[in-house]
C-alpha cells in the first residue's frame, strides 16, 4: 500500500520534539512523583488520548450536532457519559468541558448571574482559584465571600461558612480544595445551603478517585452540581466532568456548550470514557484505599522524622507539611527535592505568613506513587529520602551539592525501578 503523506512516526518526522518526550517519559520514570494533582494514566487511555478521534469536530451533544460524521462519536460519548452516571452513582453527566477550571466556570454560567454572591473556600487556606479567588474571572465577575479554616486545628470552620452564607446569601456556595488533607462533610454542606436557599456545588478535582473508590464519602447525594477533572486521583486524561441533578442537566449543556466552549475534544472524551472503565472494576477500589493508606503511612514517617503536618496528618491522598521549623520554604524544598528526582509543590499553609510564590509548605499527593504499586512499607524509605534532601538543603541555604543530589537521584532510580511506571516505554 502506498504511504499515506504526513504519516511518518514522530521520532522520523519531528526528532526534537520526539527527543523531548521521551526525556519526560524517562524523568516520569526515574522520579518519586509527589504533585498531588498528577498521576499516571493508563497505557489504555494513552492511546486512546492519541487517536484519531482528535481530527473530528463535533459541537452539540450526542443525536444534536452541528457537524455530520458522527456515527462513532455520539455512541463514544454517550458511552462516557452512561459510564460517569453509574460511577458516581449521578442523574446527569457533562463530558465535554475541557478541565476543572472551564468546569466550574461553566457551573457558575449555568446557575448564578454575573455579580450574583458566591461563597467558596480561600486559596490560602487550601481551596480553588476558580472558588472565587480575586484574580479568578469567579472572582472578578461574580461577588465572592471566602470562608477558611480555624485558626487552631486547620480544619474548615462549619460555623463560619455557617455565619457567611446567613450574612451574604450566596446564589452558590462551593465545597471542595487542591491542598486540603481532610475529609469534607458534604452533609453538613448541604444543610448551610438549604437553610439560605443556596446551590450547592461541590469541586472534587483532587478526591475523584476517592470518592469513585468508595473511600472519600459521596457529594452527589447532597448537591446540585459536582464537578471534577479527571486525571488527578480519578486517573484519566487530562479534562474536566460535570456530574448534576436531573433539573439542571440543561442549563448545565448550555452553559458547558455553546455557553464557554466549542467542540469537545473527542480524543479526551474516549480516554475519560476508558478511565471511568477503569474506576468502575473492582480493582480500583483497592487502588483508593492504597492512595488513603500510603498518605497516612507517609505522613507518619515524616511525623517521626520531626516534620509538621497542617492538621496533623491526613484522611485523603495529601500531605500539607508545614516547614516553618526547617527554616527553609516549601518553594526552596520543593527545588532541592526536584533537583533530587523527588518531585513536589510548594503550597501555602493557613495563615502563611511567607508569599504564596514562596510559601512555607509543601505539598505531598500519594497517587501516582500508587499507581505504580508502592505500598506502606515503602513509605519509610519515601520519608527518608525526603528528609535527607531537606536537612542537607536547609544546612545549605538552599542549596544542593552535586555529589549529593546524584547519590540520592541514583538512589531514586535504584528504589522506583521494581515498580514499573504504568503506560511509559521501559
Ligand atoms: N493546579 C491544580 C493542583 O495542582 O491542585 C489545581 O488546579
Amino acid at each position: 500500500m502506498p504511504q499515506a503523506p504526513n504519516d511518518l512516526p514522530l521520532a522520523d518526522k519531528d526528532p526534537e520534539v520526539a527527543r523531548l518526550v521521551r526525556a519526560e517519559d524517562v524523568r516520569q520514570r526515574d522520579t518519586i512523583r509527589l504533585i498531588a494533582s498528577e498521576n499516571y494514566a493508563s497505557r489504555a487511555v494513552l492511546e486512546a488520548t492519541g487517536s484519531s478521534l482528535t481530527n473530528k469536530y463535533a459541537e452539540g451533544y450526542p443525536r444534536k450536532r452541528y457537524y455530520e460524521g458522527m456515527e462513532v462519536i455520539d455512541p463514544l460519548e454517550e458511552l462516557a457519559i452512561e459510564r460517569a452516571k453509574r460511577l458516581f452513582g449521578a442523574e446527569h453527566a457533562n463530558v465535554q468541558p475541557y478541565s476543572g477550571s472551564p468546569a466550574n466556570l461553566a457551573t457558575l454560567l449555568a446557575l448564578c448571574d454575573p455579580g450574583d454572591t458566591i461563597l467558596g473556600l480561600s486559596l490560602p487556606a487550601g481551596g480553588h482559584l476558580t472558588h472565587g479567588w480575586k484574580v479568578s474571572a469567579t472572582g472578578i465577575y461574580y461577588n465572592a465571600v471566602q470562608y477558611g479554616v480555624r485558626k487552631d486545628d486547620h480544619r474548615i470552620d462549619m460555623d463560619q461558612v455557617r455565619d457567611l452564607a446567613r450574612t451574604h446569601r450566596p446564589k452558590l456556595i462551593w465545597c471542595g480544595h487542591s491542598a486540603y488533607p481532610r475529609i469534607l462533610d458534604f452533609a453538613a454542606f448541604a444543610e448551610i445551603a438549604q437553610e439560605v436557599g443556596a446551590y450547592l456545588a461541590a469541586d472534587i478535582a483532587h478526591i475523584a478517585g476517592l470518592v469513585a473508590g468508595g473511600v472519600h464519602p459521596d457529594p452527589v447525594p447532597h448537591c446540585d452540581v459536582v464537578t471534577s477533572t479527571t486525571h488527578k486521583t480519578l486517573r484519566g486524561p487530562r479534562g474536566g466532568l460535570i456530574l448534576c441533578r436531573a433539573e439542571h442537566a440543561r442549563a448545565i449543556d448550555r452553559a458547558v456548550f455553546p455557553g464557554l466552549q466549542g467542540g469537545p475534544h473527542n480524543h479526551v472524551t474516549a480516554a475519560k470514557a476508558v478511565a471511568f472503565g477503569e474506576a468502575l472494576a473492582p480493582a480500583f477500589r483497592d487502588y483508593a484505599r492504597n492512595v488513603v493508606a500510603n498518605a497516612r503511612a507517609l505522613g507518619e514517617a515524616l511525623v517521626e522524622r520531626g516534620y509538621d503536618l497542617v492538621t496533623g496528618g491526613t484522611d485523603n491522598h495529601l500531605l500539607l507539611v508545614d516547614l516553618t521549623k526547617t527554616g527553609i520554604s516549601g518553594r526552596t524544598a520543593a527545588k532541592a527535592l526536584d533537583a533530587c528526582a523527588i518531585e513536589a509543590n510548594g503550597n501555602a499553609i493557613p495563615f502563611d505568613p511567607r508569599k504564596p510564590f514562596d510559601p512555607s509548605g509543601l505539598r505531598v499527593g500519594l497517587a501516582a506513587l500508587t499507581s505504580r504499586g508502592l505500598a506502606t512499607e515503602h513509605m519509610t524509605e519515601v520519608a527518608n529520602l525526603m528528609d535527607e534532601v531537606i536537612r542537607h538543603a536547609a544546612a545549605r541555604e538552599g542549596g544542593v551539592e552535586d555529589d549529593f543530589r546524584d547519590r540520592i537521584r541514583g538512589r531514586v532510580r535504584e528504589f522506583l525501578s521494581p515498580f514499573p511506571a504504568p503506560g511509559l516505554p521501559g
